[in-house]
């Protein structure tokens, strides 16, 4: 077996699906091995102090340690639906993204943990970003252009957990062109793949190829 780059991933972490993503549409092959993030390995914590997923480890020991730096390594390596044109993860989309909704979003998804306000006020603050998001998506398919591009895919793990927290509400939401480009994601052959499941790694195991079936897993648009 060569020796492929190693994946620290969480199935749901969207930090981890746009990582996963960018390297099931580039081809690439890693072992992935996936972590409880209430119980980390050792190899792990060793490869990363921070300790956060994804974290890559390249053959010859680099390690790639944020979600967006994971995506820009495997698009160079091969980037064969043009996601990264036009600097794509340079985008403010994404720094919109990562900062302040995100911030939001946890506190909505959690708002036990944060009673100075409600739930409600939580969302509100993060349909911020989704209303400009509407907004951008009225006026191309997708946040990247004409075609989907790696910021589409920084984004969409995060818009997806946005309209998981409460499923009754989003489908009645005033977001149609936002819901239309999530379902778009949702039903995606590459979502599909890179959201197959895995077992635990165990220490000593060298992980399960990932993506599961490259055939499915390399260029699929969405
Ligand atoms: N900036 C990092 C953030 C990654 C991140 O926060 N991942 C979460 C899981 S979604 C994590 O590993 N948290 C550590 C923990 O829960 O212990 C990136 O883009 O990769």
């Amino acid at each position: 077996m060569p020796d492929l780059p190693i994946l620290y991933s969480f199935r749901r972490c969207p930090y981890a699906m746009r990582a996963r993503m960018a390297l099931a549409a580039s081809g690439v092959e890693v072992m992935l091995r996936e972590v409880l993030l209430k119980d980390k390995p050792s190899e792990l914590l060793a490869a990363s102090p921070k300790a956060t997923v994804p974290v890559l480890v390249l053959s010859d020991g680099q390690i790639i340690e944020e979600s967006l730096d994971v995506m820009q390594w495997a698009l160079e390596y091969r980037d064969p639906l043009n996601w990264l044109g036009g600097k794509a993860l340079d985008s403010d989309w994404i720094s919109a993204c990562d900062g302040d909704f995100k911030h939001w979003l946890d506190r909505y998804k959690y708002a036990e943990r944060y009673p100075e306000h409600t739930a409600e006020g939580y969302r509100q603050n993060a349909e911020a970003f989704i209303q400009r998001l509407e907004n951008q998506l009225s006026g191309s398919e997708w946040v990247g252009g004409d075609a989907a591009n790696a910021v589409d895919v920084a984004l969409f793990p995060f818009i997806r957990q946005f309209a998981g927290v409460e499923p009754s509400w989003w489908q009645q939401a005033p977001y149609p062109k936002v819901s239309q480009w999530l379902e778009n994601w949702l039903n995606s052959a590459l979502f599909s793949a890179i959201m197959a499941k895995y077992p635990r790694w165990e220490s000593g195991q060298p992980g399960e190829r990932f993506p599961p079936n490259p055939d499915r897993g390399a260029p699929i648009n969405p």
